[in-house]
């Protein structure tokens, strides 16, 4: 059980009186999924890569209880918003919000599980559209609520894989394990990395207040999505050069400068060499954060991202402006974190600093006619579970 402040305990209140509104009887519990910031890592996932993310404090959470009759009933407290759906109606290709946890309920009969009629009432303060997992964070807190509610033996990487399998096979949005495997997964004051391949994970300490750091997250306001084609895009072109290269995915490259020979599309190339680098990258990061070495994580961090405006070429007037603010305002390091396209950018700072240069950025984006962006401080927090 979690100890909440003040402000969560009146969300999760309204989450209660909800749920007993809707469903007539007192919800057996809550259960939590939290969104991530991916330190670094960016797009390798679907290559078999590597990625270090940790989770936030910020999550979605569920109020569930079985139900006498055949129905799946959803309410999202945000939205004001009611879905209900028979369970055998369950439909893959259902879009808007209640898509992500009725697919959760799709993907578990898919892949054997015994689940029954649930309702399941939803608030969350994971930003949406901003590159944090938003989607993952229902996807995941519903694993958890579903697994206690119907008694499933289902371990932590496999309640990741039966996520993941309802954002692409429910929602329709092809992405890799990264978002699923760091909401459930992650610890308390450890990052995870994560070999993409084998799916062996390590927790990795980041004890940034320790060493006089803090991780800025600031959100620029532009909105991105996955279902948009950009991301499916970097996708194919990535398995294409493999496909070319006669080699599984972009993380058996071992030699770049043979691989880049052997590609004539200079687009391609350019994708391949962001994949191929920011996998050494995060494995760089691994290291230097195995060692207690935050610092050093900076360079990395401003290298991630120019690999991802020049290469990869995922970033936005609006996230460039964000991260060079950032560094000009004294940031040791910054980087977009997230599918791109918009969404947040991450900055490390000195203790003390991040708000200092959240306001810089601020202020920049007046002076540009930006939205006005959002910002918080993050601490590496735990994976999904039972709230109450
Ligand atoms: C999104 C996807 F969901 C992840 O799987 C990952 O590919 C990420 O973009 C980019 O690193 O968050």
């Amino acid at each position: 059980m979690q100890s909440l402040s003040t402000g969560t305990q009146q969300r999760l209140d309204a989450l209660r009186a909800t749920y007993l509104e809707i469903a007539g009887r007192e919800a057996t519990g809550l259960w939590f999924g939290p969104g991530r910031v991916n330190l670094i890592g960016e797009h390798t996932d679907y290559n078999d890569g590597f990625v270090l993310p940790f989770a936030l404090e910020k999550r979605a959470v569920v109020a569930a209880g079985r139900r006498d009759d055949a129905l799946l009933v959803m309410y999202s407290l945000e939205l004001e918003e009611r879905v209900e759906v028979a369970l055998s109606a369950l439909e893959p290709g259902t879009g808007g919000w209640s898509g992500y946890l009725a697919g959760v309920i799709w993907a578990l009969e898919a892949s054997g599980h015994e689940v029954g009629a649930t309702t399941l009432v939803l608030t969350s303060d994971v930003p949406l559209g901003a590159g944090l997992s938003s989607s993952a964070a229902i996807e995941c807190a519903v694993v958890a609520a579903m697994c206690d509610l119907y008694e499933l033996d289902i371990e932590p990487m496999d309640r990741a894989k039966v996520a993941r399998m309802a954002e692409n096979a429910y929602v329709g949005a092809p992405t890799g394990l990264l978002d699923q495997a760091a909401s459930t997964l992650c610890q308390k004051d450890f990052g995870l990395f994560l070999d993409c391949r084998s799916l062996e994970g390590v927790h990795v300490p980041l004890p940034m207040a320790e060493q006089g750091f803090e991780m800025l997250v600031l959100d620029t306001k532009t909105p991105h999505s996955h279902v948009d084609g950009e991301y499916g895009q970097r996708r194919a072109s990535c398995e294409q050069a493999a496909a070319i290269l006669g080699i599984p995915a972009l993380r058996d490259v071992t030699d770049l400068d043979d691989a880049l020979a052997k590609l004539d599309d200079e687009v391609m190339r350019k994708r391949v060499r962001h994949v191929v680098t920011e996998n050494s990258r995060t494995l760089e990061a691994y290291e230097v954060a195995r060692e207690g070495r935050l610092a050093d994580l900076a360079p990395l961090l401003d290298a991630s991202h120019a690999s991802m405006r020049d290469d990869y070429e995922i970033t936005v007037d609006t996230v460039d402006l964000a991260v060079d603010t950032a560094k000009a305002a004294g940031a040791l390091g910054a980087r977009m974190t997230g599918g791109g396209f918009g969404g947040c950018i991450i900055a490390l700072c000195h203790t003390g600093e991040g708000d200092l240069i959240a306001q810089e950025i601020a202020a920049a984006f007046a002076a540009a006619g930006h939205h006005p962006p959002e910002w918080f401080t993050a601490t590496p927090s735990e994976g999904a579970g039972r709230l109450a």
